[in-house]
């Protein structure tokens, strides 16, 4: 087979090409032809200097994210990089796309790097549970600063060639031809007759750092680094680059990376990474399948819901209609969707000019007449089917052919939605998470009916309004709510045990949790989770099931918005309310739920594994494609912390015969009601096998 890496030259400048499709990461084979091709141009006689290039859309773009779990394979890349730096002639990279990962370490072996202005390049390992393992740590603080190079590394953010060249990362910028450029920068440098640069011999400037700098950065990232690994072995490195000679410090920086590398975490990310991508492969939709333009949306309901979906469009320049049924609702709308661009124009995280943008593309109306003409029509009312039902009714009469007519239904059946309409065929489930503007996730429902088109169409959508989009089948509560439901349940039962609300929560929170179930429940609403208990028909026969949601919406506590739920709000901040324990306990006695100890490893196993049972029934009834999807609801929609992998890959993690066998534990105790496992889970334990690859 040939190798991913050829050699030519333009006159006396090497031109060294990879051509490893589809982003040129570092596999084996590059890494063998970087180093074959580096050694042809050191015995290149007629060859004074050289540029590294690629082929396709991109420069490198990272190491093969999908060797990590392999034995590692020489060359190793710092082997080859260092191959490249010790070159005595002059070697440019040429960067175009996005030089990421061991690519811009690859390229900051080189001499000198040009790039294309719409160029990218970063080190976003932090991201995988990574950190950069090629020397990223060491070089990119000798050539952008130690702080500049620690913001980059631990957000992961790539920089923009233009900033890259202002902060001295990149040596030139190339409109046009870019291998001319570079070929033209290359014969520059050896006219000059200079000696080549190495990226290593540039000193740590050092000058401009306090001396508690690295104590304070540590602090201003412990928020929002929380629980994750890696960040804290990148500053190390960089610490190493400060104070120790650059091969020593690269020792310290290949040691850390090994221990990243085999993290839990780092497999958990590494797994949302192909996960997040295989979410847009639907098995049965194949891939040409053809698009509805979508240039015209509407939204009905102007509520919190559907103000936030319309922001969605219109952030992306799609016009969109905000119907509702009286000028008071509509006008309450409009203003909760001002609100909402306020806020970040305020913290000069939006211009003025791009919310008055946004704003002229919401267009208010009383009259379903003005959707005729809506490619896409989002219905967000009230959680009730009847009412959803006249709407689609209406929907139906008004939309012209063609229309996708979707509910933001979180639980209700979309195929009874469908049956209500002429078209069950254009009828499908768009369910955004709150608040609709923000929340990265969106679950596509697709109905029995819902034609492969409306679904493709659904799914490219969400990629254009910026959600993750996963397609799952109808039941109730589709994936996330279903198994947010028994996450829900395990957790008011243990208060009615005689467990402090505030204990589940602070251990579902070091666990890694945003927020614990019982600060979401009143963040969500009780009395919208009491609402969707009694909409539920198959609702288990058990008068304990969230008995204390139930008492408390009877006495008006729904939570945060009453200022009083499962705690007290002073403001936003959750207070322990001890009139609830007494209440819980009350309850208990009336319903003969004795009062337990429950340890921290219980309130974790009881939280997590119902949910993971609950995740193997719903891949058992085909609900959700795969396990790696329903980890993407969690992570995108529900404060699941990526370093956990989402609930299946937890389940991985942890093993599916210590689940089983936990809830064998909570079977014998709480019968088979809630703790029977799953067929498949049960298979897969008993097998050895996992959920997720
Ligand atoms: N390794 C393997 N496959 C990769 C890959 C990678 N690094 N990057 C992308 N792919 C696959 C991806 O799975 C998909 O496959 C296809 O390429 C297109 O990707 C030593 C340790 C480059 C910005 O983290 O950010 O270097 O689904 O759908 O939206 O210090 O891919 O088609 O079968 O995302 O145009 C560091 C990861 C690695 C960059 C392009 N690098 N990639 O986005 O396409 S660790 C990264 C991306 C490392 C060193 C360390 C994006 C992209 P399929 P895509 P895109």
């Amino acid at each position: 087979m040939s190798s991913p890496v050829s050699y030519s030259r333009e006159g006396r400048i090497a031109i060294i090409t990879v051509d490893n499709p589809p982003v040129n990461a570092l596999a084996l084979p590059v890494r063998a032809g970087l180093a074959s091709a580096f050694a042809q141009l050191a015995s290149d006689a007629d060859a004074a200097g050289a540029v590294l290039i690629c082929a396709g859309r991109t420069f490198i773009a990272g190491a093969d994210i999908t060797e990590f779990d392999k034995p590692i394979e020489e060359p190793w890349l710092p082997k080859v990089l260092a191959q490249i730096e010790n070159s005595n002639k002059v070697v440019v990279a040429a960067i175009h796309g996005t030089a990421l990962g061991g690519g811009l370490e690859t390229a900051m072996s080189c001499h000198y790097r040009v790039a294309a202005t719409t160029a990218q390049v970063g080190l976003p390992e932090v991201s995988l549970g990574l950190l950069p393992g090629a020397t990223g740590t060491q070089r990119l603080p000798r050539l952008i600063g130690v702080q500049a190079a620690l913001d980059a590394m631990i957000s992961g953010r790539p920089l923009s060639a233009k900033v890259a060249h202002q902060k001295g990362l990149v040596d030139e910028l190339v409109e046009g031809d870019l291998k001319a450029g570079a070929v033209a920068f290359a014969e520059r440098f050896i006219a000059s007759g200079q000696t080549p640069r190495k990226v290593r011999d540039i000193a740590v400037d050092t000058s401009s750092l306090p001396a508690d700098f690295f104590a304070t950065y540590r602090k201003n990232i412990a928020r929002e680094t929380r629980g994750f690994y890696a960040p804290e072995q990148i500053i190390q490195c960089v610490e190493a680059a400060v104070s120790l000679p650059f091969d020593e410090a690269v020792a310290v920086e290949n040691r850390l990376f090994m221990g990243c590398m085999t993290s839990s975490h780092s497999r958990a990310q590494r797994h949302l990474f192909f996960a997040e991508r295989e979410v847009a492969k639907i098995p049965d939709v194949p891939k040409d399948t053809a698009l509805r333009p979508i240039k015209q949306v509407a939204v009905v309901g102007g509520g919190t819901m559907g103000g936030g979906i319309a922001m969605n469009f219109a952030n992306v320049g799609i016009p969109v209609l905000l119907k509702e049924i009286s000028q008071e609702a509509l006008d309450r709308g409009m203003s909760i969707i001002r609100a909402n661009y306020e806020g970040p124009v305020k913290k000069g995280k939006l211009s003025q000019e791009a919310m008055d943008k946004c704003m002229s593309l919401i267009t208010p109306t009383l009259d379903y007449k003005d959707l005729a003409s809506a490619d896409l029509v989002i219905e967000a009312v009230f959680e009730t089917m009847a009412i959803k039902k006249v709407v689609f009714g209406e929907l139906d009469a008004v939309c012209k052919p063609g229309a996708i007519l979707a509910s933001n239904t979180s639980t209700l059946n979309v195929d009874e939605i469908a049956a209500c309409t002429k078209r069950p065929e254009d009828v499908i489930g768009l369910h955004f998470f709150a608040p609709a503007n923000v929340m990265s996730l969106l679950e596509i429902v697709r109905g029995g009916k819902t034609s492969h088109e409306v679904i493709a169409t659904s799914m490219a959508m969400a990629k254009t309004i910026r959600k993750m989009g996963v397609l799952v089948r109808v039941c109730f509560g589709f994936v996330g709510n279903r198994m947010f439901f028994p996450y829900v349940r395990e957790a008011q039962r243990m208060i009615l045990e005689g467990v402090p609300a505030e204990r589940i929560d602070r251990v579902a929170f070091e666990w890694g949790m945003a927020m614990g179930p019982n600060g979401v429940s009143d963040l969500s609403g009780l009395d919208v989770l009491d609402k969707v208990n009694k909409e539920w028909k198959e609702k288990p026969a058990d008068p304990a099931y969230c008995r204390m949601i139930e008492v408390l919406v009877g006495m008006g506590r729904y939570g945060q918005k009453t200022g009083a739920g499962i705690y007290k709000y002073e403001g936003r901040n959750a207070v322990p309310d001890a009139e609830v324990a007494a209440l819980a306990k009350a309850e208990a006695t009336r319903l003969n739920v004795p009062q337990i100890e429950v340890s921290d490893e219980e309130i974790i196993e009881r939280l997590l594994y119902s949910m993971i049972n609950e995740g193997a029934l719903i891949l058992d009834e085909g609900i959700a494609t795969r396990a790696s999807d329903i980890d993407v609801v969690f992570c995108h929609g529900y404060g699941m912390p990526r370093y956990r992998g989402g609930p299946m890959k937890y389940g991985d993690e942890v093993g599916l015969a210590t689940v089983v066998a936990a809830m064998e534990k909570y079977r014998k105790r709480y019968g088979d009601l809630y703790w029977t496992p799953a067929p498949l889970l049960a298979k897969l334990a008993a097998a050895g096998q996992k959920f997720t690859p």
